[in-house]
């Protein structure tokens, strides 16, 4: 897989929107700075969220460069190179580019040492997974909201009842699913998520971090 995503074009041509605009601050070398291909109303806050939880080391290695939507700038021929697919968020790290937010989250996992295990790699992907399909669906899906979400969201909300974040501390699994949930309130203001207490505590959890109120919750709710 990883073979097939650096088959594609190595070198990138820069717009002229991802070129650094302030060199005095000695980062963001154009095409060797980790770049975050994204728009503010875009999934992409969702990598800005693990991002800022990551810490300073990685807000200063990976640049956020939100392209202009409604310019069609994600459909222009220098991003189809990165993306063929046309989307954000994007993330390329020297000649790799990665599309789809869970792969990113867990590249960012793995890259900052979070996942130094198959094990924990392996935790990673289950939530990651989980939140980008299962719950996803079944809440956003209408045909699937009526037979799914009581389950799956019942089913989870066992899980903050008994500790504070899913896997014991806070982690990738909690961005990668609570951003899932934390979108409910501003997409689907109509579904009532009173009969999940302990999973609308556990949003209110996730919304109070620093770093979800300064990304993802100050877009989301
Ligand atoms: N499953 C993808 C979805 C990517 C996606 O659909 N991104 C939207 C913005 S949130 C996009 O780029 N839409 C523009 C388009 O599809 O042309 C992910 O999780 O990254």
């Amino acid at each position: 897989m990883r073979a097939a995503l650096r088959a594609q074009p190595t070198r990138q041509v820069c717009p002229a929107s991802a070129r650094p605009s302030a060199p005095s601050t000695g980062r963001n070398e154009c095409c060797d700075a980790m770049k975050l291909y994204s728009n503010p109303t875009s999934k992409g806050k969702i990598i800005e969220w693990y991002i800022q939880k990551l810490g300073e080391k990685a807000v200063a290695e990976v640049e956020v460069v939100n392209l202009n939507m409604k310019e069609k700038e994600h459909k222009a021929d220098w991003f189809l190179q990165v993306n063929p697919f046309g989307k954000v968020p994007t993330l390329s790290d020297g000649d790799l580019n990665l599309f789809e937010s869970g792969a990113i989250l867990m590249y960012l996992a793995d890259k900052y040492g979070h996942c130094p295990d198959a094990a924990s790699r392996g935790i990673a992907a289950k939530w990651t997974l989980f939140g980008n399909s299962t719950l996803v669906n079944s809440m956003f899906v209408e045909q699937f909201r009526e037979t799914q979400m009581p389950a799956t969201l019942g089913t989870l909300d066992a899980y903050p009842s008994t500790r504070e974040y899913l896997e014991g501390d806070f982690s990738v699994s909690d961005v990668a699913v609570g951003a899932y949930l934390l979108y409910v309130p501003a997409l689907l203001p109509q579904l009532d998520l009173s009969p999940y207490p302990n999973v609308l505590a556990y949003m209110a959890r996730l919304a109070a971090r620093p770093a979800c109120a300064a990304t993802l919750a100050s877009r989301a709710t």
